[in-house]
């Protein structure tokens, strides 16, 4: 599946751990890129609001605009969703959710939409004290071997979300969009180059191509973005989306991974 751009951003700075921050010393948007800044669905409903769109497109400007120019720069973007992008959890072969469980139409591939939505099932049981689940889920988000397991319960289903992408994109080595078994079942994961899809995603949220995203532009790339996980999720649910609810987390498309 191809998208042109997306909350990349989110997704690294949901997922990305690590090093430095760009941001400045605005408390809301310290640590935007290496991790700790607050989420985009910010009541925590599962659901990206219009709304929350709008606040997390200003704060994203804020953040990735390192030098305070008032708009981020190709150099900005690039640098601030590349944070921690070179460090990769280790992965045991004997301790994998089944393959099987994750190929849900059998073909023998791990398609993102079949990984990413049994992350998310598993995740959501979890969270309703199921054990089981919750172990299955450790396994299947992105995160380092010294930092603490996810607390099902208390973590927002976007950073579930995020973070599987992020297992995906990771372990997806062709980029292919799927992930063949010994994808899946690597051990020692390489950092991967992802230089030429930020360029492509600042290109496609750099609308007027100034070579300078502005906040307009940005909130305009996200609220379009928006607008494709609702139809994506009416296509898969069969059910109408309430604009002002917006669309389940699930549903918000990741470009390097699929
Ligand atoms: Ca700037
Ligand atoms: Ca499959
Ligand atoms: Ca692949
Ligand atoms: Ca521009």
């Amino acid at each position: 599946m191809k998208t042109t751009h997306s909350l990349m951003t989110a997704l690294a700075a949901t997922v990305a751990f690590g090093t430095a921050a760009q941001a400045g010393d605005n408390k809301d948007t310290a640590g935007f890129c290496d991790g700790g800044y607050s989420l985009t669905d910010v009541n925590g409903d599962g659901y990206i609001s219009p709304i929350e769109i709008e606040a997390y497109s200003k704060r994203s400007n804020v953040a990735m605009d390192a030098d305070k120019s008032g708009s981020i720069s190709r150099d900005e973007y690039v640098n601030c969703a590349k944070v921690g992008m070179d460090v990769h959890p280790m992965r045991e072969k004997g301790n994998l959710v089944d393959s099987g469980m994750l190929d849900a139409d059998e073909d023998g591939m791990i398609s993102s939409d079949e990984y990413l939505g049994y992350a998310f099932d598993r995740a959501r049981l979890a969270a309703e004290g199921d054990s089981e689940a919750a172990e299955d889920a450790q396994r299947l988000v992105y995160r380092l071997p010294d930092e603490e397991k996810l607390e099902f319960d208390t973590v927002p289903l976007e950073e579930v979300v995020s973070r599987s992408k992020r297992m995906f994109m990771v372990l997806d080595s062709d980029r292919d969009g799927a992930l063949s078994s010994e994808e899946y079942e690597v051990e020692v994961m390489k950092p991967i180059d992802i230089d030429d899809v930020l360029n492509r995603e600042f290109d496609s949220i750099d609308a007027d191509k100034s070579d300078d995203v502005t906040p307009e532009e940005m909130t305009e790339a996200n609220t379009a973005r928006a607008q494709r996980a609702m139809e994506r999720s009416e296509a898969a649910t069969g059910e109408k989306s309430d604009p002002e609810v917006g669309a389940p987390v699930v549903y918000y498309t990741y470009p390097h991974a699929m």
